[in-house]
């Protein structure tokens, strides 16, 4: 291969995307000098699946390079099928049947998406980096699953390692040297998790392997389709913490680990100033569905969270959320991390109503005091998970 020949191959796991906005984006990667290949790797063979077949020939026609669309292999055994066997699908695709050194992924529905993203990526490969991934300016109360689910339980089942300061261990746009790929893709602790859990199995797997690691800013940030309903988040909060629940005992060490990131130089006007969610709409949701058997698990809670979550339970119009701030979070965090399970259903409601506190907590006492403020008490509250943590 002379050195102007394509090094990278550029995969989009997708489900059930906007078709032009999908396309727009295979469109965009494939134009790059540096990607020879594109592979779409799909949940299912859906009207969104049979759109972008269509579209397929005349973009490899016009850009003379393969566009692979495929559907997802089911590679786990032990959780749903969901979009880790779509990226691990591309893995073992990308491995077997391509020559290339290094394979992206971003999601399909990213709106602000452009080709500089592989451009700043293939840049710190090529310093020697293994592994890429970016991050982006959030709102302040955006990533509420990767701030209060993620980022607490990898600081306090992992202080003191690189884990604990992973800007974005939840993103789903990175790229990945070939060799690091094949040890994801030959990993069980990878492969087992199909579901939402895939983008903190390769974080957990990143740091194991010790691989260096460089984390870019983006500055223009990440404009994504809106969460429709909330049983995606639903979905994604059980999977996200079980993954943390299951790996807690896995002994971590970094030291030696090249690890560097982007100082954020700056966060845009627009991002500083947006709210992430509907907040009257959130808010009837801590008081809906509880049965006694969730009740009764309060019992296993101190008394501060067992009391203050049976009143939003009963309150009918403005729940006190005061009482789970970052430190009680981290108590509440504590006794989930020792007894959540995940196939039970009180146990799924619970966490999710505790979740909701602790994101209600933060955007009613927190985000309102304005953008730089949140943000530190989020850094904060991590810091004290990682202080408190440990075995
Ligand atoms: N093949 C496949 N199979 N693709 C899927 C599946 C699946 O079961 N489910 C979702 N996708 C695709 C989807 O079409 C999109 O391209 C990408 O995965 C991300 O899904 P999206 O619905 O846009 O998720 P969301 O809520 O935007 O979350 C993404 O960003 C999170 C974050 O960084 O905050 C996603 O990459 C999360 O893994 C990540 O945590
Ligand atoms: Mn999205």
């Amino acid at each position: 291969m002379s050195r102007e020949d394509p090094k990278s191959a550029v995969c989009f796991p997708f489900k059930k995307e906007d078709v032009q906005v999908f396309t727009k984006n295979i469109k965009e990667v494939i134009k790059h000098p540096k990607v020879g290949a594109v592979i779409c790797v799909g949940y299912e063979k859906n009207d969104c699946f049979k759109e972008i077949e269509a579209t397929i020939p005349s973009i490899e026609h016009e850009n003379s390079k393969k566009v692979h669309l495929m559907l997802q292999t089911r590679l786990g055994t032990k959780r749903r099928a969901g979009k880790g066997d779509g990226m691990n699908t591309a893995l073992n695709f990308f491995i077997s049947r391509t020559p290339y050194q290094t394979i992206h992924f971003y999601d399909a529905d990213i709106l602000t998406f452009s080709q500089d993203w592989i451009t700043c990526a293939e840049k710190k490969l090529k310093d020697g980096f293994d592994v890429v991934r970016f991050f982006f300016p959030r709102v302040s109360t955006d990533a509420m699953i990767t701030w209060n689910i993620t980022k607490c339980g990898l600081a306090s089942c992992w202080p003191h390692t690189i884990l604990a300061n992973v800007e974005q261990p939840l993103g789903g746009e990175l790229a990945i040297k070939r060799e690091v790929a094949l040890r994801l893709a030959n990993d069980s602790l990878v492969l087992n998790y199909s579901d939402w859990a895939v983008d903190t199995a390769y974080t957990l797997g990143f740091c194991r392997y010790k691989v260096p690691l460089y984390e870019s800013y983006i500055e223009e940030g990440k404009l994504h389709k809106l969460y429709g309903k909330l049983t995606d988040l639903y979905t994604m909060l059980i999977e996200c913490f079980s993954i943390i629940k299951e790996n807690q005992s896995l002994k971590i060490d970094t030291a030696g680990m090249v690890y560097k990131k982007d100082a954020v130089a700056n966060v845009p006007k627009a991002i500083r100033e947006k709210k992430a969610f509907d907040l009257e709409g959130t808010i009837p949701l801590l008081r809906e569905n509880w049965t006694k058997e969730e009740v009764e698990l309060l019992d296993l809670f101190p008394t501060n969270i067992r009391e203050g979550m049976l009143a939003c339970s009963e309150n009918s119009s403005r729940p006190d959320v005061r009482f789970i701030s970052p430190e009680a979070w981290y108590e509440a965090y504590k006794i989930l991390l020792a007894n959540f399970l995940e196939a039970k259903k009180p146990w799924q409601e619970l966490l999710f109503h505790l979740w909701l506190a602790r994101v209600l907590n933060h955007t009613i006492h927190y985000a309102a005091k304005g953008y730089d403020y949140a943000m530190q008490s989020l850094y904060d509250m991590i810091s004290y998970f990682e202080k408190e943590g440990g075995p």
